[in-house]
């Protein structure tokens, strides 16, 4: 199986493991329950939910699926499975276009064909351009505030344009009178007016944004600005994690495009003749799902990963799961870390932190240095406290199987968060879902989307307040059994209420409003006394 750097990127959902018959995804316990979409759906996304490889171990060549168990695609692919949906996606897979017919279509899941995956073909010079080009060096650093790390290349936005129009022209294949166009994330900003103008008019058009969207003083250095405004403006729904990110985005238009009308009441713009409804819904995780791996993890699991990492069984675990990415607030950590052990002798020998940090987009230079500075740092807070049979910190940048990750999230006793910017965080959800003896402790950073519904019970960090941080991981580990159970369970009623489902169940309650007004009231305002814009967090 072909490892991309990207492989952990629950947006890129690319987290795999082989399978073949996409059979787990449609296991739930309560099937009215399941999101339904209110039209014929055509999912697009930058990564595809199964990919074809050629399995070059077998003397005999043969072709095996490999799907991607994120949290994004596994609940999708089931709505995709039930409605006969297409998913449109770049085919990265080295088997991928010999096993798909003329249109580069194939039926998936394998096992039964339920819906139409149409791949497209992306020359090397494409994605190097639109992937690791405008979306990775100019749209992610400015979107979560690190303008000094922008980099604009010759030639990279215009392939950005080219692989929009690329896959708007599949999409456009494939929509009919009642289709909803669903596009995931930043890869396509400009897709979506392209689709618009090319679809009949009676189909909807949605965009989830998955990070956050800047403040209109960042949101001065993008590049493309208005393009990229416009872009977005084909969406009949655009949908962000919380509430601060669609506002800005709101400050944004208002500011870039005079033409527009903003209505920031109804969470509405009109541009160009469209109507725009941008609106806040959290995304969620499968808690389910974590929580019944947890529980049914085989203890075998957990003891080779604390084996593989000479890491003691009786050891008071503190967890970091994070890709290798400048947002994530790593270095913090393990400053923070540095300072505890330094303040609080007594944990040295008794408490290990396991960074589990796994490399991403490495062909960018920012994050190789980024993942280089991270490995030193290890290594030198390592040498100073270490002893011989003891590590404070244990790097690992090996691939973990969902049930070995939700096994070590209920092993931990402590779960740290700490990004400097993250649109809303799926670890932290993931870490709550899997504690299921309820006594885990979450450090989460109050710069996360999912601060805002988790922290209230959460221990709440500054990650660049070293001081304070410290203190947290102190006061997270002295904190008594009752109280820690106290906040837990409140975290996963705030998990379990607001899962994957809950999420995607939201979203498509929205595509159906603005649908219904696309049909029959020709485009007017919403109603007034429709339900609020934004979801209570
Ligand atoms: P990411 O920035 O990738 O997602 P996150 O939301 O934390 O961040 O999701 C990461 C996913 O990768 C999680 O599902 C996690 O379990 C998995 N993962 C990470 N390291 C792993 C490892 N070593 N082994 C196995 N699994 C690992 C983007 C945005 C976020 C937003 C999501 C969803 O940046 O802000 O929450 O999309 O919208």
């Amino acid at each position: 199986m072909r490892v991309t750097d990207e492989r952990l990127s629950s947006t890129n959902t690319d987290n795999r493991s082989i399978r073949t018959d996409g059979g787990d995804r449609s296991v739930r316990t309560d099937r009215s329950r399941e999101p339904n979409c209110p039209g014929s759906l055509i999912v697009v996304s930058n990564r595809q939910p199964y990919r074809h490889e050629y399995d070059d171990s077998d003397d005999e060549r043969s072709v095996s699926v490999d799907e991607p168990t994120g949290g994004l695609t596994a609940g999708l692919d089931p709505v995709c499975q039930r409605t006969n949906g297409t998913w449109i996606a770049w085919g990265d897979g080295d088997a991928d276009f010999d096993v798909a017919d003329d249109r580069h279509c194939v039926s998936v899941p394998p096992s039964s064909g339920a819906y139409t995956l149409r791949r497209l073909d992306l020359s090397e010079d494409a994605v190097d351009s639109y992937y690791r080009g405008f979306s990775n060096r100019v749209l992610w650093p400015l979107c979560h505030g690190f303008t000094d790390l922008l980099e604009e290349r010759p030639n990279d936005f215009e392939w950005y344009r080219s692989v929009n129009d690329q896959f708007a022209t599949a999409v456009a294949d494939h929509a009919h009178d009642d289709s909803v166009v669903w596009i995931q994330d930043y890869h396509f900003a400009l897709a979506p007016r392209t689709i618009r103008d090319s679809i009949p008019s009676s189909a909807a058009v949605a965009q989830f944004w998955h990070i956050p969207w800047p403040t209109p003083e960042t949101f001065r250095d993008c590049p493309a600005a208005v393009g990229i405004l416009e872009g977005l403006l084909g969406n009949d729904l655009l949908g962000f994690h919380v509430d601060r990110y669609a506002k800005n985005f709101l400050e944004c238009v208002e500011r870039a495009l005079p033409s527009a009308t903003v209505d920031r009441d109804r969470h509405t713009v009109r541009y160009d003749g469209e109507a725009t409804t941008v609106v806040a819904t959290p995304m969620g995780v499968d808690a389910e799902r974590y929580d019944r791996n947890a529980r049914s993890a085989d203890p075998s699991r957990l003891s080779s990963v604390f084996s593989t990492n000479g890491v003691s069984s009786e050891t008071v675990l503190g967890l970091g799961v994070d890709r290798l990415d400048y947002t994530k607030g790593i270095p913090e950590r393990l400053a923070a870390l540095e300072r505890f052990f330094e303040q609080n002798p007594r944990w040295r020998g008794s408490f290990t932190f396991v960074q589990k940090a796994t490399p991403s987009r490495t062909g960018i230079p920012a994050y190789q240095r980024y993942g280089e500075f991270v490995r030193d740092e290890v290594e030198r807070i390592n040498r100073r406290f270490a002893t011989e049979d003891w590590r404070p910190i244990v790097y690992t940048d090996s691939y973990l199987e969902t049930e070995t990750l939700a096994a070590l999230y209920r092993r931990a006793e402590v779960m740290i968060v700490s990004p400097l910017v993250d649109g809303m965080n799926l670890v932290a959800q993931e870490y709550v879902a899997s504690s299921s003896d309820a006594d885990g402790t979450l450090l989460l950073s109050d710069r996360t989307g999912a601060h805002e519904r988790l922290g209230t019970h959460a221990f709440t960090i500054d990650p660049t307040d070293v001081d304070g941080f410290a203190r947290q991981i102190d006061d997270a580990l002295s904190t008594p059994r009752h109280e820690r159970r106290r906040r837990m369970s409140a975290l996963r009623n705030r998990v379990f209420e607001r899962d994957i489902d809950w999420w995607m169940a939201t979203q498509f309650d929205w595509v159906r409003r603005v649908h219904d007004d696309r049909l029959y009231e020709g485009h007017s305002d919403l109603d007034p006394d429709s339900p609020e814009y934004t979801s209570p967090i």
